[in-house]
């Protein structure tokens, strides 16, 4: 069987920009992410369901589960994946659960990730992993094939809607909204795309809940520059502080990349109990 994603897929990741490879999140696991999502849900309603940062800093549970979030982001098949799109060295910069709840589930308005982000080179692939049955109905994925083919970033705006979940929204002149591809996936499924593909998703108005795990890795090849990061929302929540690990392989960066900043304020935070919802960072 093939390690990772086979001929067809990465030349499709390539050419498009994403893929939906045959690998699957093994059962077991994914039943303990969904108890894991349906805990976080409950535990921190003080934060939107669309946006829960970093479940995988959560402390093991108290009779010494392993964190499942943490499970998924380290699983080998995950890793292959992302390795044959970025190569041996990896580091996992960032997680979320992005839940849109049934009926009143809100947009993700189009956007490009890279807008957000400050490694250098601009460089992430993200993993989503479905959790529950996701269709058009309750506001799956949607991407534009090909999109990320442009060097530099399309032009985005901030939005003035309160019924999205990210602030910052492409210009709807720089691309063509019926080249769409709807991303339907059956729980344990998972899509991968690049941080320049242009994608969103629509509101979730159906009866039927729609969770995934969403897990970003970069080259470890790549800078992580904290000091790119625009701090100006005064949140709780802050890219620059974002705890990295190195889940494959070496930091190639001649240690620019910093593995121990961030990881203490996450403990803590999630020790103290707190959600933190990271807002507009993708
Ligand atoms: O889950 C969604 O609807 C959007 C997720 C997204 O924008 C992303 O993973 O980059």
């Amino acid at each position: 069987m093939t390690k990772g994603l086979d001929t067809h897929e990465l030349a499709h990741y390539g050419e498009r920009g994403y893929v939906i490879p045959s690998f699957r999140l093994p059962d077991d696991l994914l039943a303990r992410l969904r108890l894991g999502v349906d805990g976080l849900l409950a535990g921190y309603t003080d934060v939107p369901q669309e946006d829960l940062a970093n479940p995988h800093m959560l402390p093991p549970s108290p009779d010494g589960r392993p964190n499942p979030f943490l499970e998924a982001a380290t699983h080998p098949g995950v890793l292959d994946c992302v390795e044959s799109v970025l190569g041996p060295d990896l580091v996992l910069w960032i997680t979320r659960v992005l839940c849109k709840p049934a009926t009143i589930g809100r947009e993700v308005p189009w956007h490009q990730d890279g807008e957000y982000w400050p490694m250098r080179p601009l460089s992430t692939c993200s993993v989503w992993i479905a959790i529950d049955p996701v269709s058009t109905g309750n506001g799956c994925m949607r991407f534009i094939p090909g999109s990320h083919r442009r060097d530099t970033l399309y032009r985005h705006h901030v939005t003035d809607r309160d019924d999205v979940v990210l602030k910052l929204e492409l210009d709807r002149d720089q691309f063509d909204e019926a080249d769409a591809v709807n991303v339907e996936l059956d729980p344990g499924q998972v899509s991968l795309h690049d941080v320049r593909l242009i994608h969103g998703s629509l509101a979730n108005r159906s009866g039927q809940r729609r969770a995934a795990l969403i897990l970003r890795y970069m080259p470890a090849s790549a800078h992580y520059d904290r000091s790119l990061v625009k701090r100006s929302s005064g949140s709780a929540f802050d890219i620059a502080d974002q705890p990295l690990l190195l889940v494959r392989g070496a930091d190639r960066t001649d240690g620019r990349n910093d593995f121990v900043h961030g990881h203490q304020l996450w403990w803590q935070r999630y020790a103290r109990g707190l959600a933190v919802a990271s807002g507009s960072v993708g």
